[in-house]
């Protein structure tokens, strides 16, 4: 079979490929119609990388290391494993948990006999933001976007025959990690399993949280003071344990593009080896052990450039800056998660085939685990036969196509090997500005991370209005009345009141049962250890011993929230310091402003339509409430903020049942901007000031993207934007209501506590004499809750796919009663 491929002299090929490159153009010209192809036919990608019609040896001369690099040899970039796939498939792991610990330990039995090989646990948000069920801030999130758990008691439930010895667990928890790794340590200690013998990995990534994700609890230096104490627990009594999965989805779920978020990952990555390092651990006792988790989105190629260029990137710069004496310390291996974004609810089966295509890029670019999404999560949380089809592609592609039988079967692609090389130089470009910054704790503090990720969002959101990014369904080849294939008996519905019960239940038989000196004794270790300023103690020690005696989540949380309070910035609201962020991105050279962040104050009110007269209020003092965008004044930031407003395929959904969104065309014209703009100045002539919304986040619901988009959106659109900070309850949202006197609320809800907090939201409007102010919804609404909500007094629903001026209009028109507006 000759000399291997990857081993022949290029000399020859750059030679060969020089003679027929004069060729290829002659006729590529004949077929560009007399231009020159390289501009007919070449592109640029979301990063804003050029991509070439066609790749040659050319494209990779200037590339020593093509061609003689193997999997599994450094620097890895075709994969961490010699054998990668011929030796062991990657893992099947499904990320999942809903309503109570025994529901979900079921969901899990059920998917583990059915061919997944690992577990991923999905906790409820209460349970993240460190609260126990039943604390009264959290009642409309229990059980709903996870599993609620309180106790150890709850965690011995959720793996009840679940054998923790052979088993790898994961777990997505970053706020409340202390008291959850704790329990599931002596959950397996009581089941007999020790903890060195346990397998898996716990997210434990507060740096994303604050950029993104926002379940954190606590400020960021405390929190990195409790990822140090995790590190070096678990390098003691856990070596088979991942303390950390370090990651990058969410960011590019936010709008983070592949470059970015394989940027702020990887330089999340190098300030967790240093936080280690200052809990007294070296490279190579924590670096073994990291492990990573991307998201791979419909960018096919860039997708799997990426998870290549991350592992050369990482092993470099590991060797580089810390000079590890192990070799495992310079290997990177990931969790990958197919595109959340990338979901539509419009005919929502071609999620099946896109998900598909990014699980096709996720083993093509040498992933060790993979969540391959359900079809319906645009929707509502996947039912059995969603979750199954998920499981079943990835059992297709690992058992049917041949993908597993050659490790890197896409190494030696020009293209991909070219396109690896510029996407690992553009992330180390900006990993150089954030490390200029003091590393990513520091970056992150400024908040430039965050508002990087919102302009891709923004430019990205520019691109599919504009048409240039294809989205099948939704802004090209979308059919009226098609766009909810799936039926209504087929999402699935979590009883929030019986979890709700259940959990309340077990709460008290456990605070009932426990010895509570010796509970408030390790409630009280755990304070003065974080009021200490040297470490004395570990606190995850700490923390075990207190889950041991059956202290909650909640009361572990409250002990060091004692020490270190709650941190409240970020979120909603905006970065934590726009004006520090914008100081810090002039620093960075590399990355173009978009012109995101630009505050107000409020403008002054006057009188209104619709609703019962009322004198004028003064100026609102909630500090919280402040528009996103000052009017803009450039012609450019003006066009570009317009391009924002159009459809938005994850913040969106189905027309609600009242039909109050009338059928327009899929891309707005100049005729609608101009209809709006027209809608506005008439509220304006009547009511005496321009409409003014809440855009509102209540329970401990996180995503913000949508909510931030429609803010955005409507500020241009010449609406008085209030945005509130995260994680309200309704009597506080109708308080923000009251004080900014505004015409609407939009509730933005992605985790389902809608059906509660909506209807509680309302009340709190009406007890407060605010009955008239409009009350709208968007983001993940499904069909079947909106009959409720509608009954409760709701006006509109905007799922995915609404676009600005068409909800802007239908509001304008609701607020005037004039429904053809
Ligand atoms: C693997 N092994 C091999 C080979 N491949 N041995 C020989 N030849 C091979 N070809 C060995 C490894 O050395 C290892 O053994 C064992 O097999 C398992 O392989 P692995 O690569 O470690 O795979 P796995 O155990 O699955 O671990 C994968 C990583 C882990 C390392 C990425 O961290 C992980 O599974 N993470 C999942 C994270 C996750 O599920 N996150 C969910 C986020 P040894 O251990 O003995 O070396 S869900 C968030 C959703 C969004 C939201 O937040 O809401």
């Amino acid at each position: 079979f000759g000399v291997p491929g990857a081993l022949r002299s290029f000399s020859a090929a750059v030679g060969g490929a020089e003679a027929n490159l004069d060729v290829w153009k002659e006729r590529a010209t004949k077929e560009a119609k007399g231009k020159d192809p390289w501009e007919a036919f070449a592109s640029t990608n979301a990063d804003g990388i050029p991509v070439m019609p066609v790749y040659s040896a050319l494209d990779v001369a200037d590339q020593p290391e093509h061609g003689s690099e193997f999997p599994g040899v450094y620097p890895y970039t075709r994969g961490p494993y010699a054998s990668m796939y011929t030796g062991r498939p990657w893992t099947i792991r499904q990320y999942a948990g809903f309503s109570t610990a025994e529901e979900s330990n079921a969901f899990f039995r059920k998917g583990l006999a059915a061919g997944q090989q690992g577990v991923s646990v999905a906790f409820d948000l209460p349970t993240h933001r460190g609260y126990d069920s039943d604390h009264p801030r959290v009642a409309g999130d229990v059980g709903m976007a996870g599993v609620a758990i309180d106790s150890v008691e709850d965690m011995k439930l959720l793996f009840d025959g679940i054998p923790l010895d052979r088993m790898s667990v994961s777990m997505t928890m970053n706020g409340a990690v202390l008291p959850i790794l704790a329990m599931f340590v002596v959950a397996a200690e009581e089941e007999g399993v020790p903890a060195a013998k346990l397998q898996g990995t716990i997210q434990n990534d507060i740096l994303k949280e604050f950029m993104v994700r926002n379940t954190f609890i606590y400020a960021p230096h405390p929190s990195m003071r409790i990822i140090g104490d995790i590190f070096a627990y678990c390098s003691k009594a856990m070596p088979k344990f991942h303390p950390i999965s370090i990651s990058g989805y969410h960011m590019q779920e936010a709008g983070a593009t592949p470059v970015l978020e394989l940027a702020f990952t990887l330089a999340d990555g190098l300030e967790y080896i240093r936080c280690a390092q200052q809990a007294g651990l070296t490279v190579d006792q924590v670096a073994p052990r990291l492990s990573f988790f991307f998201a791979v989105g419909m960018n096919f190629f860039s997708e799997v450039a990426k998870l290549r260029a991350a592992r050369r990137l990482w092993a470099r710069l590991v060797r580089e800056k810390f000079g590890p004496k192990d070799e495992k310390s310079l290997v990177l291996r990931t969790h990958c998660q197919t595109s959340g974004y990338s979901l539509t609810a419009q005919e929502p089966y071609n999620n099946i085939i896109r998900t598909t295509v990014e699980a096709m890029a996720a083993v093509l670019g040498g992933t060790q685990s993979l969540h391959t999404n359900s079809f319906d999560e645009a929707i509502a949380l996947p039912t059995d036969f969603s979750a199954k089809l998920a499981r079943n592609t990835q059992l297709i592609l690992a058992e049917e196509t041949g993908i597993t039988t050659v490790a890197d079967p896409l190494g030696g692609s020009f293209y991909v090997e070219a396109l690896t090389a510029q996407m690992e130089e553009a992330a180390e470009r900006v990993i150089r500005e954030v490390e200029q910054l003091g590393g990513m704790t520091e970056a992150i503090i400024s908040g430039l991370p965050k508002l990087k990720i919102e302009e891709c969002a923004a430019r990205q959101q520019a691109h599919i209005d504009s048409g240039k990014q294809v989205i099948v369904g939704v802004n090209k080849y979308g059919q009226q009345g098609e766009g909810e294939a799936a039926r209504e008996e087929e999402f699935r519905k979590i009883d929030n009141t019986a979890v709700l019960q259940k959990q309340r239940e077990r709460l008290e038989k456990v605070r009932a049962s426990r010895d509570g000196a010796a509970v408030a004794a390790a409630l009280a270790a755990l304070e003065e250890e974080a009021h200490r300023r040297q470490r004395e103690q570990n606190l995850l020690e700490l923390a075990v011993e207190a889950a041991r005696l059956r202290a909650t989540v909640g009361e572990i949380t409250q002990a060091l929230e004692k020490a270190w309070g709650r941190y409240e910035a970020g979120g909603a609201q905006g970065p934590p310091s726009p004006v520090r962020a914008q100081q810090a991105q002039q620093a960075v050279a590399g990355l173009p402003a978009v012109g995101l962040a630009s505050w107000e104050q409020p403008r002054g009110r006057g009188a209104r339509c619709r609703q019962k007269p009322r004198a004028p209020r003064g100026p609102c003092h909630a500090s919280a409430l402040r528009p996103l965008h000052a009017p803009c004044t450039s012609a450019g930031h003006q066009s570009m903020l317009r391009r924002q407003l159009l459809s938005h395929p994850s913040v969106a959904g189905p027309h609600n049942q009242n039909n109050h969104l009338r059928a327009r065309p899929v891309c707005p014209s100049q005729e609608e901007m101009a209809a709006v703009e027209r809608a506005v100045q008439r509220f304006e002539a009547v009511a005496g000031r321009r409409p003014r919304i809440l855009i509102a986040k209540m329970g401990q619901d996180g995503h913000d993207r949508g909510a931030k988009v429609m803010a955005t959106g409507l500020a241009d659109l010449g609406f008085d934007v209030d945005i509130g900070p995260l994680f309200m309850t309704p009597a506080e949202v109708a308080r923000h209501a009251v004080d900014a006197d505004v015409h609407i609320v939009g509730v933005s809800s992605q985790a389902a506590g809608h059906g509660t907090l909506v209807p509680e939201l309302l009340q709190e409007l009406r007890q407060q004499g605010m009955e008239h102010v409009l009350v709208v919804c968007g983001g993940i609404i499904p069909k079947q809750d909106q009959p409720a909500l509608f009954e409760a007094g709701v006006a509109a629903c905007y799922g995915p796919g609404t676009r600005v001026p068409a909800a802007a209009l239908d509001m304008i028109g609701m607020l005037l009663e004039e429904p053809e507006l």
